[in-house]
């Protein structure tokens, strides 16, 4: 781990893959939208520049991602004397999958997140932007590069999916501007909007179902929370990567100012995903636990059975809520 971490301004962070010759894009697990339209993104920007770079992430990656780009095979992969950027990743616990050693050694991380642990040597981070794609649609701006429709595509999906297609209070002005001028770009939106939004699989119908099955409303109704455990996520009706987007139903209910949906990971853990509405803060309620993320959308991880997280969780939630 870096000693001290050095804060660049988005000029230094364009100079900076400038000088990139050779990059291994770094992604999070479970990656979303959001890490591997930056990590793609990121990837063309560095080739426009004469550079050449490669995305991996240590999970699998869904096939509905496919039309991003391949991300490389990390067993084939040559890190030595590669510049490792990170893109999306708040904290090195958020990579599993890629080696300690070279998440350790990250030289470069790109990230909105307000929790960034600063594990890289250095770090451009912008807490405003909606997605780490907003950050890559300024970069091509400071660097003047005008995105082709692959690189707005890219750009473009971070943006829509880290905003829940501009309905979540993440997104400004500036985001609609920056999509906007994707779109003149070429960007891909409709084929984009309609993959991430308008189409369900089976497998993501039967985790709502779950979700609606086994829904509990707590304090007044100001909290909803469900449980998936391990098997259900396992089960053959169900798949994994749909697991994502059933986080923000809890928080749907009328009157619900915390929705919190508890994912079986493995025997005796439990991802927790957090959303809420104003006042409630999702960081707050996570970072207690060891998690963390944004004010509107949070995570953290809980070691125990069923009960012991659910516990766990609503005393947090007791706590942001003043309860
Ligand atoms: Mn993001």
């Amino acid at each position: 781990m870096t000693d001290k971490c050095k804060i660049l301004s988005l000029k230094e962070t364009a100079e900076y893959l400038k000088g990139v010759e050779n990059a291994v894009i770094l992604t999070h697990s479970s990656p979303d939208g959001d890490t591997l339209g930056s990590g793609f993104a990121l990837k063309r920007i560095i080739e426009i520049l004469g550079g050449k770079a490669e995305v991996v992430c240590g999970d699998n990656v869904a096939e509905k991602f496919s039309y991003l780009g391949k991300t490389a095979n990390l067993e084939d992969l040559d890190f030595c004397g590669k510049t490792i950027i990170a893109v999306d990743v708040a904290d090195i616990k958020l990579m599993s999958g890629i080696p300690m050693d070279i998440r350790e050694s990250a030289d470069l991380c790109i990230d909105h997140h307000q929790t960034n642990k600063q594990y890289a040597k250095n770090l451009y981070l912008d807490s405003e932007a909606s997605a780490c794609c907003e950050i890559m649609h300024d970069l091509c701006k400071q660097l003047g590069i005008t995105p082709d429709k692959d690189l707005a595509s890219a750009i473009f999906t971070g943006i829509v999916t880290d905003t829940g297609c501009f309905q979540f209070t993440n997104t400004t002005s500036k985001t609609h501007i920056a999509a906007a001028e994707l779109m003149s770009c070429g960007a891909n939106s409709e084929f984009i909007i309609k993959l991430f939004f308008e189409t369900k699989s089976p497998a993501r119908l039967y985790l709502e179902k779950k979700v609606l099955e086994n829904l509990e409303l707590y304090f007044d109704g100001k909290c909803a929370l469900t449980t998936l455990d391990f098997n259900t996520i396992h089960s053959e009706n169900s798949d994994e990567s749909e697991l994502d987007g059933v986080a923000g139903m809890p928080r749907t209910v009328e009157g619900v100012l915390v929705g919190v949906t508890l994912k079986g990971k493995e025997e005796g853990k439990f991802k927790i995903s957090v959303r809420t509405h104003a006042p409630a803060d999702a960081s707050a309620i996570c970072t207690r636990l060891g998690g963390g993320g944004h004010v509107r959308a949070a995570g953290c991880q809980v070691t125990g059975d069923a009960e012991t997280a659910k516990k766990a969780i609503l005393e947090s939630v007791a706590k942001e809520l003043n309860i």
